[in-house]
């Protein structure tokens, strides 16, 4: 049974097409004016529309292709007595219609085309659908491999202090070499997309518990948490175990990148991962939504700066006036600033005379998945 919108002039046809649509269980709407069949369509929801060309108020060919944005699922079908290649171009080009029926129709013919339609229409969707699913099995096999495999890594970038230029500690970031999923953002969105982030955060937490003992001892490890990876605080402990004989020389940076920032369900986690004895940074500050929020609630040991406020930092009065207040506010609350994406001399020489603390980007060295040359 489907629910049909039926928009024609003649009264005895329509009454017609009522009838034979009815019988064979269909449900109809009958409209006589282009105007009004508008208007319900922007109210109701249809499986299928039958719609005349000429028609008082809007004509047949208005009615569906507004159908065809506002309700794409439902399945048009165009009458008229005059198809002409214009009017045929139109109703494929503009209103993508399933089928043409050209008048005089008998009921038969009517009935037989809309069955056809609905079914054309309904072996369409299954195919989409056991596509997407395919799609979906397919991407599920990937993140398999890289999980099991050895394509996810940790590269290691330095942060350095601001007048020695000592390397006190690398940021682990995610490389894939996988040769679909070839990116950590590619990575992380199928991960998010199979509820199996917590997987990967476990992987990153074991590689870098691995990286770490090659590191020396006073060398710390700032690692990415994903935001999904902060809703359980309860898990959360149990993944990261592999770093927890280290915990004092590990940081986990939180991004406030993403816009459902939720304070409450985060700070449980915080406070868990700081009573394990790790240290909390907030990550890309500037680049989101919620930067004096996020600063406020999660009082963290390090304060990232997000390199859009450090590029250029040098010759951009406003940008150095911000990053003055951050490293006023860090000195403050006891935190270390942390300058990302220094890459040249004048930015990092603006950056040590603001005040920061630390600082990392291409200037000291970039990602490398190469054990550090110490
Ligand atoms: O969001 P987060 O700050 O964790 O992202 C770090 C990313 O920034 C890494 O992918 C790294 O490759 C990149 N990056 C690090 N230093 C620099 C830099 O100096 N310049 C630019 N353009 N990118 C950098
Ligand atoms: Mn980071």
């Amino acid at each position: 049974m489907a629910k049909i919108i039926a928009v024609e002039d003649e009264a005895s046809l329509l009454g017609g097409i009522v009838r034979v649509l009815t019988s064979a269980g269909h449900e109809v709407r009958p409209l006589t004016n282009g105007e009004q069949a508008l208007q319900v369509a922007a109210q109701d929801a249809f499986d299928l529309a039958l719609v005349d060309y000429q028609l008082p108020g809007a004509n047949g060919l208005q009615v569906l292709e507004s159908l065809s944005y506002s309700q794409p699922e439902c399945v048009r079908i165009l009458m008229s007595g005059m198809l002409d290649v214009p009017v045929t171009v139109e109703a494929v080009n503009r209103a993508a219609v399933m089928r043409v029926l050209e008048k005089p129709f008998g009921l038969q013919t009517l009935l037989s085309t809309v069955h056809d339609a609905l079914e054309t229409h309904c072996r369409r969707a299954e195919l989409y659908q056991s596509a997407a699913a395919e799609q979906r099995r397919a991407e599920r096999r990937m993140l398999d491999d890289c999980l099991a495999g050895d394509a996810l890594q940790l590269a290691l970038q330095p942060i350095c202090a601001v007048r020695t230029r000592r390397i006190v500690a690398y940021e682990a970031l995610l490389r894939s070499s996988h040769p679909v999923l070839d990116s950590p953002d590619a990575v992380l969105k199928a991960a998010e997309r199979h509820q199996r982030i917590a997987e990967v955060g476990a992987l990153v937490a074991s590689r870098a518990a691995r990286r770490l003992t090659s590191l020396p001892p006073e060398v710390g490890l700032f690692v990415n948490l994903h935001p999904l990876e902060l809703a359980n605080a309860a898990k959360l402990g149990a993944r990261l175990a592999p770093l927890q004989p280290m915990a004092q020389r590990v940081v986990f940076e939180i991004t406030e990148r993403f816009p459902t920032f939720n304070v409450d369900e985060w700070r449980r986690s915080i406070e868990g991962l700081s009573q394990l004895g790790f240290c909390i940074a907030v990550d890309d500050l500037g680049a989101g939504y919620n930067s004096l929020s996020v600063l406020a609630a999660l009082e963290p040991q390090f304060i990232k700066v997000d390199m859009s406020i450090i590029r250029d930092v040098d010759k951009q009065p406003q940008k150095r006036r911000i990053l003055e207040l951050l490293c006023r506010f860090a000195q403050a609350s006891d935190a270390q600033l942390i300058a990302e994406g220094v890459e040249t001399e004048a930015e990092a020489d603006a950056v040590v005379s603001c005040g920061a603390d630390l600082m990392q980007g291409y200037l000291f060295g970039r990602p490398s998945l190469a054990p550090p040359s110490l």
